[in-house]
């Protein structure tokens, strides 16, 4: 399959080490310190990430995988898709696609014709998503493209039928409210009237499960996390000595979010050599690397509305840990 490019500058940029320079600027020198999501996942990153998502503590992949299983054909049959023509299925970040074949095989049944546009910006995720798309739905027409969708929001051409957006995998929750909302409009422009969104978020549930699956038994997470540092050795020359250095996670209440940091175990200097930084870290002092928001029914109500989409159903799992919400345009 041909893939569509768009450059991208912010989201994981296309072209990673001028970012990555610029965010290590920017993150840290200031106080506190910071750095971005996105720098998380390189190829070794995005390799724990997948490790992530099947421990037992980190229950997000497999209780939305659940709620698929169970409702993907009345979640197709509420978007109120006329059959007669095609379904149009978007998926923003859609990595790997493990769990949008669940979706696309419910609408193969439902509707014969179905296009699966899939953007991410890893063409070798894309290149995954399509091969096991292509294996699970072969009726599906397979039209993917490469894209920073915070930078640059696909454009969708004009379309005889229904197009189903899909936002999963609770990644809006990585990014700050305002930046969800802007994500939110922006794929709102480019959807007409009878066109929806099916948005996966995890919900806000006791502190202790929350902590466990940000910070596992196996050690995977704090690995995950490490690796950034790793990472910052590899591409910009930096010596972070990682065994100076431990994985946090925290649960900040006010903001409803969990948050990652990397905690300096001493007093100790790095030195940044490409990025022309010599620092100084204070023991305890922290590098806050990533944000993960958790909802309620409300604050995800709001930010959709917020965004100018309208509610229609939510469905979620027996516990409520997660919820999978379709919005009309
Ligand atoms: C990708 N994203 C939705 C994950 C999350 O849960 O926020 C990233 C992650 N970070 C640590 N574990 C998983």
């Amino acid at each position: 399959t041909d893939l569509r490019i768009i450059e991208s500058n912010s989201l994981a940029p296309l072209d990673s080490r001028e970012a990555l320079i610029g965010e290590v600027l920017r993150g840290l020198r200031k106080r506190p310190r910071s750095l971005v999501p996105w720098m998380l996942y390189d190829c070794e990153g995005s390799r724990l990430f997948e490790c992530i998502t099947t421990l037992p503590e980190y229950y997000p992949t497999r209780t939305e995988r659940g709620i698929l299983a169970r409702h993907a054909e009345a979640i197709v049959t509420a978007t109120g898709a006329d059959y007669s023509r095609p379904l149009r299925l978007l998926e923003l970040g859609a990595g790997t696609a493990a769990k949008t074949g669940i979706l696309l095989s419910a609408a193969i049944r439902l509707c014969g014709q179905v296009v699966y546009f899939p953007v991410d910006v890893s063409s070798d995720a894309l290149e995954a998503a399509c091969d096991s798309i292509g294996c699970m739905c072969p009726g599906v027409r397979l039209e993917p493209m490469v894209a920073n969708y915070v930078t640059h929001p696909p454009r969708l051409e004009r379309f005889n039928g229904t197009t189903l957006a899909m936002y999963i995998g609770s990644s809006i929750g990585n990014f700050p409210p305002a930046e969800a909302r802007t994500i939110l409009r922006n794929l709102r422009s480019q959807l007409r009237a009878g066109d929806a969104l099916l948005l996966g978020t995890d919900l806000v549930k006791d502190e202790a499960t929350l902590l466990r699956a940000y910070d596992d038994e196996a050690g995977v997470t704090a690995a995950f996390n490490l690796n950034l540092l790793h990472r910052l050795n590899r591409e910009l020359g930096a010596n972070f000595d990682t065994g100076c250095f431990r994985h946090r996670a925290r649960w900040n209440g006010r903001a409803s979010r969990i948050e990652m940091h990397l905690e300096s175990t001493c007093d100790q200097s790095v030195e940044i050599p490409d990025a022309g930084l010599s620092l100084r870290f204070a023991a305890l002092e922290t590098i806050h690397t990533e944000s993960s928001y958790k909802f309620t029914q409300e604050t995800l109500d709001s930010l959709l509305e917020d965004a100018g989409f309208t509610v229609d159903r939510t469905w979620t799992d027996p516990r409520q840990w997660y919820a999978l919400t379709l919005a009309g345009v």
